[in-house]
């Protein structure tokens, strides 16, 4: 009966036996992991814009050869994603729809503007630094396909914090114009990065269940809080003043205390209205259509090799 498969299913997850696609399980937790993994894919793909956007203009070809893998990383995580999300029984042209149409949603983060080269470093350093965080106990999720999924993205992700901070770390060391970038790219990225993490636990309407499930193995105010602690000390050894006149080292409990997070302008991005959401999904959309010919090629050509093995 559907208590005891319920039963059976939530002993599993509590005994860390991981859930495979053809195991039963409850509609809800196939519903979050299709929401959680698609918008985790959708992220990676819209997170590919920003940093394209300075590809043709990396100040050197070493530069450029980094920002390029890095990207195509991104695509590759994309791609991974996708799949995973594909074994819950979603197709990918569902899952790209509901990108296009606006129905689901990819990270806040991506729908800030890269204005200058230093955009590169401090994305590198915290955005990657903070997906990190957040990644690493995903690896744990009780989803086989998506911890296995996590595994190669938070190696690759690792390699993509470090290109970001070792970038900072020359502007930082550069000269009073390179240094004022570097702060710029900083000052813009922080409070973004902060909102990464998602709503307040209070806030949070999935987290409960999700912790239940073992998806997520801590919320979104303690990865924030991580993120801050190991942020801090990496901000000081640049030489970079924090943007946050509240922030300071609480000696009794061994963190950081920060000030309070702009929601309105958190909820105003995830909800659509931030300064680049249009321009990501009318870019993805274009690049959609722009590769119709490649998918109608590839299936035509699937359909030619069939046709001759049957002869
Ligand atoms: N942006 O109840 P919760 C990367 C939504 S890293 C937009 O707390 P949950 C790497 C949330 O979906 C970025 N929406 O939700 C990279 C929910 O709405 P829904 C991607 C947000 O799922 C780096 C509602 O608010 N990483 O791409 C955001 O328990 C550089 C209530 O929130 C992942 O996706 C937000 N920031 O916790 C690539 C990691 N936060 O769905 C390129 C996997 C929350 O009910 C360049 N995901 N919302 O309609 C997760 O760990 C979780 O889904 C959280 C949110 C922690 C993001």
């Amino acid at each position: 009966t559907e208590i005891n498969l319920e039963e059976h299913f939530q002993n599993k997850i509590d005994s860390e036996i991981r859930i495979e696609p053809k195991d039963w399980m409850p509609d809800a937790y196939r519903k979050t992991l299709i929401r959680q993994i698609s918008q985790h894919a959708h992220s990676e793909i819209v997170g590919m814009l920003p940093e394209a956007n300075w590809i043709t203009r990396a100040p050197t070809l070493n530069r450029k050869k980094i920002l390029l893998a890095k990207v195509q990383d991104e695509a590759g995580h994309g791609l991974y994603l996708y799949c995973a999300a594909e074994t819950l029984g979603v197709t990918r042209d569902e899952t790209i729809n509901d990108l296009h149409s606006g129905k689901a949603k990819y990270s806040s983060i991506f729908n800030y503007p890269t204005l200058t080269w230093a955009d590169m470093g401090a994305i590198g350093w915290l955005v990657d630094g903070a997906a990190i965080l957040n990644q690493v106990p995903l690896c744990r999720a009780s989803y086989g396909p998506y911890a296995r999924a996590m595994v190669r993205i938070c190696k690759e992700e690792s390699f993509h914090q470090r290109q970001g901070y070792e970038l900072m770390m020359k502007l930082a060391q550069g000269s009073p114009e390179q240094k004022a970038m570097a702060q710029d790219a900083f000052n813009r990225w922080w409070w973004p990065t902060l909102m990464m993490f998602g709503p307040k636990d209070a806030e949070s309407g999935n987290t409960e269940m999700s912790m239940k499930w073992r998806i997520k193995r801590f919320t979104n105010d303690e990865l924030r809080q991580r993120f801050v602690d190991v942020s801090i000390p990496q901000a000081e050894y640049l030489g970079l003043t924090i943007p946050d006149p509240d922030l300071k080292f609480n000696e009794e409990t061994g963190h950081y205390e920060f000030g309070e997070i702009d929601w309105d302008e958190f909820w105003k991005v995830v909800k659509g209205n931030g300064a680049c959401n249009k321009e990501r999904v009318e870019t993805r959309k274009k690049a959609f259509d722009d590769g119709a010919w490649v998918r109608e090629a590839a299936t035509a050509y699937h359909e030619k090799r069939k046709l001759r093995e049957e002869q």
